[in-house]
């Protein structure tokens, strides 16, 4: 099987990064294409690869099949399948448990979070102080890293221990946003954030972000 992976505009695509660390530091080969958001080709790509509306989307492919998959959690799931050796999942039967229900609070929660600080990988200096809607998200997101920290499997630099596993590449977005609006963080929350945003390929997907000139008016307002 061939993998191609559909990303967004990676300055700004918080789901697309998590799509990328899933194949790119799991050691999967790839070939990948971004597809600017909100733009004519946006569109073009979802009439030509229905039912994906949403990237990341992976296509998937070899002489007799191609389909996709598209959406992170599932992307996730289906890599794993593909390769369960790769370290998509953390060993051990309640670790696996715990990393995999953490991406799925991470699908389907921290709607402040998400929408009052996006993502934006070409800014690092702005200081925003959350509402207290943002604020509650952090606080969980502080929480959940410091239980799994406290039941032994977070050696550490990552969640489950030295490997990045999938819940890692699920809170990958979520450092970068705390990088970029400076969110004051406990120390070992700061640590954490930091291994996320120095794995190579974190940096990879960073510098093509930095690279690109398409700007998303939206996400580029100014905060005191
Ligand atoms: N649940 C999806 C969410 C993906 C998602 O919302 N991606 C955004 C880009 S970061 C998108 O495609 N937005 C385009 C749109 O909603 O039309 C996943 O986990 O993959």
């Amino acid at each position: 099987m061939q993998y191609k992976l559909f990303m967004g505009n990676q300055a700004y695509s918080s789901w697309s990064l998590r799509g990328w660390l899933l194949l790119k530091a799991f050691g999967f080969d790839f070939e990948y294409e971004v597809v600017p958001l909100f733009s004519p080709e946006w569109e073009r790509f979802k009439a030509a690869h229905f039912p994906a509306a949403t990237v990341p989307t992976l296509q998937v492919y070899d002489d007799s099949a191609r389909f996709f998959v598209w959406d992170s959690l599932a992307i996730a799931e289906f890599l794993h399948e593909q390769d369960p050796g790769a370290g998509i999942w953390p060993d051990g039967l309640q670790a696996r448990a715990a990393a995999r229900t953490l991406c799925a609070e991470m699908h389907s929660s921290f709607f402040a979070l998400r929408a009052n600080m996006p993502m934006n990988v070409r800014r690092e200096f702005r200081t925003v102080t959350p509402d207290a809607e943002t604020r509650a998200d952090i606080d969980r997101i502080e929480d959940l890293w410091a239980w799994v920290r406290s039941t032994g499997t977070g050696a550490g630099p990552y969640l489950f221990g030295e490997r990045l596993c999938a819940a890692d590449a699920f809170f990958a977005p979520v450092a970068s946003r705390f990088r970029t609006y400076r969110v004051a963080l406990r120390p070992e929350s700061q640590g954490y954030v930091d291994a996320l945003l120095e794995h190579p390929a974190t940096l990879e997907f960073y510098a093509a972000g930095r690279r690109e000139s398409w700007i998303i008016e939206k996400v580029e307002f100014d905060q005191a």
